[in-house]
């Protein structure tokens, strides 16, 4: 697959076309009191968003994002679900949009795979789909784009920050894992590994938290309880809000984390950047939740029969303590 990174620039300027293009749409078709909801041409495009849940910060900012892209008054009526990580409830919950007849549907996938069959009778009603954030392993004809993040980048870009700074000596690290077969959690593994090969990080243990602060927690206390504070040298946490409940269990056991225990993380929502600030994590890669705009704007395009980019990836950064401190009062979640 070509990637396609689209530079904050860019990203700023589709998200200006999508506002023109959807206050046109508004001006035309919201104030259809018919209640037609055919998409395209002015109507109101009435698009069901299959979110995954509400696990983190970064979902929270993501949910927020899409609403705001898919309001009213931008010319759209959107049907929202949020599964609660469960990926049968997420594939129920499309085949319900499927029933409804909507004109577009919208999947953040909680995972990878098994999304064939539901993907195949989207298609088969003739209801584009459009997927954001993570990605699947169904065939790329059954959905007309994907807008994410490059997750096995942030890995590598973890993993090699992670190789200069604790390389070079003996260290001892455990992984929390994002929700096990999901994209993310995935692709941040393999980039990660494949930037500390040949290093003296030694991966001793790697279990999933599901992506949620509890579950990092949790997940973080087994190790400490299996492994001894002690013989912790390093977290690799797969999002912020795992890397935040391991703060509190190694708090809990007596040791500091950032310095008795160093974290590595990606997100960079505001409560990470705050503790990298704090000196509490020290170093994350960005994972952009903001991607509404773009979403809505391809959405419009495929509903409109208009050509559609269809693999768009959005550009992260990354953060040690003092870039955190320079970022933090401008970040946007
Ligand atoms: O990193 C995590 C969230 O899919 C990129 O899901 C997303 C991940 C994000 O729960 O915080």
């Amino acid at each position: 697959m070509k990637k396609r990174f689209l530079t904050s620039m860019a990203f700023a300027g589709v998200a200006a076309f999508a506002l023109t293009a959807c206050s046109s749409d508004g001006d035309g078709g919201s104030a259809d009191a018919s209640g037609d909801t055919g998409g395209g041409g002015g109507d109101t495009i009435v698009v069901g968003f299959a979110q995954t849940g509400s696990e983190s910060g970064w979902r929270s900012a993501n949910t927020e994002s899409m609403k705001t892209a898919f309001s009213e008054e931008n010319g759209f009526e959107l049907i929202f679900n949020a599964a609660d990580n469960d990926t049968a409830a997420q594939i129920e919950a499309v085949r319900g949009f499927i029933s409804q007849g909507v004109d577009a549907i919208v999947i953040a996938p909680i995972v990878e795979d098994g999304w064939d069959d539901v993907l195949q009778e989207a298609a088969d009603a003739n209801i584009p789909v459009i997927l954001e954030d993570r990605t699947v392993s169904a065939s790329d004809d059954l959905y007309a784009a994907w807008i994410g993040l490059d997750f096995e980048e942030e890995g590598v870009k973890a993993g090699e920050w992670a190789a200069e700074m604790y390389g070079g000596e003996a260290t001892k690290m455990v992984v929390l894992e994002g929700t096990t077969g999901s994209a993310p959690a995935n692709d941040r593994a393999t980039g990660f590994d494949s930037a500390i090969e040949g290093t003296m990080i030694e991966k001793i243990d790697s279990q999933t938290g599901d992506f949620t602060r509890d579950g990092g927690k949790s997940v973080m206390e087994g190790f400490i309880q299996n492994y001894g504070v002690d013989n912790i040298d390093l977290v690799y946490a797969h999002n912020d809000d795992m890397a935040l409940g391991a703060i509190e269990a190694i708090k809990a056991a007596g040791a500091v984390p950032g310095e008795d225990i160093k974290i590595i993380s990606i997100d960079a929502v505001h409560d990470g950047m705050q503790a990298l600030v704090d000196g509490e994590i020290n170093y994350i890669v960005e994972c952009n939740p903001l991607l509404g705009d773009l979403v809505a704007a391809a959405v419009t395009a495929v509903v409109n029969g208009d050509s559609v980019e269809p693999v768009q990836y959005v550009e992260d950064l990354a953060f040690d303590q003092a870039a955190a401190e320079a970022a933090l009062p401008d970040r946007k979640y």
